[in-house]
Formats: structure tokens, sequence, C-alpha cells
């Protein structure tokens, strides 16, 4: 009997390095676990037993069972996110002539965007949290180092209420709630819908997306800071990703950086999407200014951390090739149709 299961293991392992899609899977299914399945007759092999040899096969065959249906569980969930991502991932470029046909609805790419995003930070211990639209001063300028008067608050002019709070400007006003929140040691990302009273062209909208990340722990540096960002833009772009930091300047990081990816359309060649440059600036970022982690109630001299702002909608925009950032918030559906997930 032991040979038997031995065997059957093997086999089955074979077979399931094989598999390659649900239908493959169900055929395993039914191969060893199906009403005339290897498996299924071995238990109906066990009529025959007797006394302690009939426990002990019952229990590993049972055991066994147990092993290949949690395996081919495994392996259909897998398959499925595999199949997700394809979709999700294939290289779609829009094409704003063709034909509205579709009735069926569809993600927008920025959700599309944000959804993969949210995983790949969720599977590094990342917490994803939302936070509100309308805020305070406080919250978006104070609390990141941004007192008033400050020039910095000339770059990001934005709509008020009578109340005097605000549209926020930069997902960074969240920063000082995750503090208090998490307090650290804490990761989390909070990717939101800003809003700039901005002169409208190609590349900048009065509305759009940003997401932002916090890393804050003991001993946190740099070399974490494009670890995570490798990484995460490895993962969406579905190639490696190389990235190179320049000096930037914002008040709560210092120092602070714009960071560049290697363009991943042309290999640093030279292409339009890297305006021939063969690099494209992505994503400021830089390390917790102390005065915003004394702030959120965290200890400087105890803790470091990083932080960075990507351009959520400007990144969708890259992956999905469209030129014009307008389309996105147009509801013109001939444009936004196109991708559709079935
Ligand atoms: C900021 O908003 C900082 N809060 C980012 C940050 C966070 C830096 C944490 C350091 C640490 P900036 O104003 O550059 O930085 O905006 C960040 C990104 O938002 C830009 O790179 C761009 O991709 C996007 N963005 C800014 N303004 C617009 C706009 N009008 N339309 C579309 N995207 C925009």
């Amino acid at each position: 009997m032991s040979e038997k299961i031995d065997e059957l293991k093997q086999t089955f392992q074979e077979d399931m390095d094989k598999a390659q899609n649900t239908e493959d899977l169900e055929n395993i299914r039914v191969k060893y676990l199906g009403k005339k399945g290897t498996i299924t007759e071995l238990l109906k092999g066990m009529r025959n037993m007797q006394g302690d040899e009939r426990k002990e096969a019952g229990k590993r065959i049972n055991l066994l069972k147990a092993q290949v249906s949690e395996s081919i569980q495994e392996r259909g969930k897998q398959i499925q996110k595999e199949m997700e991502k394809r979709l999700l991932m294939a290289d779609r470029r829009v094409d704003i002539s063709l034909p509205a046909g579709n009735n069926i609805g569809s993600l927008h790419p920025i959700t599309i965007v944000q959804r993969e995003l949210e995983e790949i930070f969720s599977s590094m211990g990342f917490a994803v949290e939302d936070y509100n639209e309308v805020v305070t001063e406080y919250q978006n300028f104070e609390a990141v180092n941004v007192p008033k008067n400050h020039p910095a608050r000339d770059m990001q002019d934005t709509y008020y209420l009578d109340n005097g709070e605000l549209l926020k400007t930069q997902t960074s006003a969240a920063q000082n709630y995750i503090l208090r929140k998490y307090g650290a040691p804490c990761r989390a990302i909070f990717p939101g819908r800003c809003f700039r009273n901005e002169a409208l062209d190609a590349s900048h909208e009065n509305t759009f997306f940003q997401m932002e990340g916090m890393m804050v722990d003991k001993d946190i540096s740099v070399a974490n800071l494009i670890y995570f960002m490798e990484t995460m833009l490895s993962e969406v772009f579905q190639t490696d990703i190389t990235v190179r930091l320049r000096p930037g300047f914002f008040p709560f990081t210092e120092p602070s950086f714009e960071l560049d990816i290697h363009c991943p359309f042309c290999g640093g060649k030279g292409c339009a999407t890297c305006k021939h440059g063969g690099w494209i600036e992505l994503c400021p970022c830089g390390m917790i200014h102390p005065n915003v982690l004394k702030m959120g109630g965290v200890d400087p001299d105890k803790y470091t951390g990083f932080a960075f702002g990507l351009g959520l909608t400007r990144l969708a925009m890259m992956k999905f090739d469209i030129n014009d950032i307008r389309v996105l918030n147009s509801g013109n559906l001939k444009a936004l149709d196109q991708f559709t997930i079935l």
C-alpha cells in the first residue's frame, strides 16, 4: 500500500506540474478524486482489508485525498489570479476612434492600476488606507511641515470651502492621520483623489489620483526606499525596473528625491514615452522629515522612515498608453470602454 501511495503522489505531482489551466486541473481532479479516480479506487480497495491494516490504510489514503484536493484548490486559485493579471495587465492601447459598442461596463483604468498596486503592497505587508477628500489646512499643510506663508503652498493652490476646509491637494494630507493611527513601526499606502487649481493640459488635471506610501521603523534608510520602489514597479511593468534618484525638494522629506525609472518601453534607448531621454520621472519621495514624525507622535530619535507620492493617474496613462489626461475624467465611453474586463 505505501508503495502504491508513493507512486501515486509522484504521478500526481507530475500531472500538476504540467497543468496550465482550469481544464487541465479538472481532468486531474477527475483522474484522482472522481468516481472512478485512482484515490477513490484505493479507498474502495480497503473493503478487502481487516483490523490494523485497514485502519492504517484508511488514515494514509484519507490524508493523501486531503492533500491532493488542497493542492488542486491552491493551484486553481493561482491560475485564476494569473488569468486576472493577464487580463488586467494586457498591453492595452487606447484607440479612441473605435466605436463604443460595449454595454457591460468596465473598471476605470485608474481603478485597475490602483487595485494592482494595492495587491502588490499588501503582499509586502503594507496596510491599505483611505482618507477624506475634504481636509483641514492643518492636515494638508502644517502637519507636513508646510507652515502658513511657506512658498511651497503656491505650487498647490486648491478649492476652499466656506468653513475654511479645502479639497486636498496631495495624499500627504493623510500622513499625520496614518502616523497617529499606527504609530511606529508602520507600513501603509493610501491612494486618493487630489485637487489642484491648475491650468489644464494633456498632463495636468484639476482632479487626479496619487498613491502615497509610508514606512517607519528603526534604521529605515534610502536603500529600503529603493528596494520597495524597484520591487513594486517591476511588478507593475512585469519586467525588471531600474530606478535612479535625483535630488528634489519637499518640506516634508529630508533628503527629498525625484525617482525616475529606466524606460520600460524602450529599455532606455529612447522613445516617445520617455521623450527620448531613456528615463521617466515617476515618483517624488524621500526620508520623512523629523518634524513630520514628531507631529505624528513618533520619536524621530528612535525611528526613521520613507514616504513617496506616486502619481497614480500618470502611471495609469503610462501603462495604457493614454496621451491626454483629460480622457480619464471625461466620461468618454469611446475611450474608457476599451478597458472592459470580461
Ligand atoms: C506631491 O504632491 C508630494 N506630496 C509627493 C510626495 C509624497 C513627496 C511623499 C515626498 C514624499 P507633486 O506635487 O510633485 O508632489 O505631485 C506628485 C505627483 O502627482 C506628480 O509626480 C504627478 O505624477 C502627480 N500630479 C501632480 N499634479 C498633477 C496634476 N495636476 N494632474 C495630474 N497629476 C498630477
